[in-house]
């Protein structure tokens, strides 16, 4: 039997609404909308004098990851490396304490925040979803200690590459801490202040620490 072109039309017309909604729901799950905080609490502020305050929000909506980084009292006129950072096998980071400071030379430096921080996985440069923690482009802080970091980064681009460098993770922000660092390559730090590999430990150290938290419910 053939089927008559008008009849055929309205059948195409019929199923139209009904695949927008499946398309939607697709969309919807693999990228939620959700929003996200953190509240910077300073570290090491009485060993290198300068209390490093702020506050981060990351929006999520459909494909954009909306990242908005706003901090002060920062070592002034240096470039601050930050990131998130998080613990494997979806157990939730924290940032760490005073008490961190195991060798007891007076700051909590990279090593030590580990047990409680978890290592460096994502860096907040110009180029999130490129992952290169060592050679990223940071912003500066002003001659007052202040800066603004504003990216737009894809959710997709990003889980990606976050999935392959951490075996099979989800970003899972809600998990994970946001760490700034930095102090003056002239600071004069002890020996005993760890760093990672090559990297001298004024580029490393932590000056604030907040922990990533959900806030769209
Ligand atoms: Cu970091």
């Amino acid at each position: 039997m053939k089927l008559k072109p008008s009849l055929l039309m309205a059948a195409i017309l019929a199923v139209g609404p009904l695949g927008a909604p499946i398309w939607a729901q697709a969309a919807t799950e693999t990228a939620p909308n959700h929003s996200y905080t953190a509240a910077l609490q300073s570290m090491n502020a009485a060993a290198i004098d300068f209390s490093t305050s702020g506050n981060a929000t990351f929006d999520i909506q459909g494909d954009q990851l909306t990242i908005d980084i706003k901090v002060e009292g920062a070592p002034p006129n240096i470039t601050h490396w930050q990131h998130f950072h998080g613990l494997q096998g979806r157990m939730a980071a924290d940032c760490a304490t005073p008490a961190a400071d195991i060798n007891a030379d007076g700051y909590v430096d990279l090593i030590e925040t580990e047990p409680a921080s978890g290592v460096t996985m994502v860096p907040f440069d110009k180029m999130p979803a490129a992952m290169d923690v060592a050679h990223g482009k940071y912003p500066m802080a002003s001659t007052s200690g202040t800066y603004h970091y504003h990216q737009v980064v894809s959710v997709k681009a990003l889980s990606a590459a976050f999935t392959k460098a951490f075996d099979g993770q989800a970003l899972d922000l809600d998990k994970r801490v946001l760490l700034i660092h930095g102090v003056a390559a002239e600071t004069n730090l002890p020996p005993t202040v760890q760093s990672l590999g090559p990297i001298p430990a004024q580029v490393t150290l932590p000056i604030a620490c907040g922990k990533i938290e959900r806030t769209d419910r």
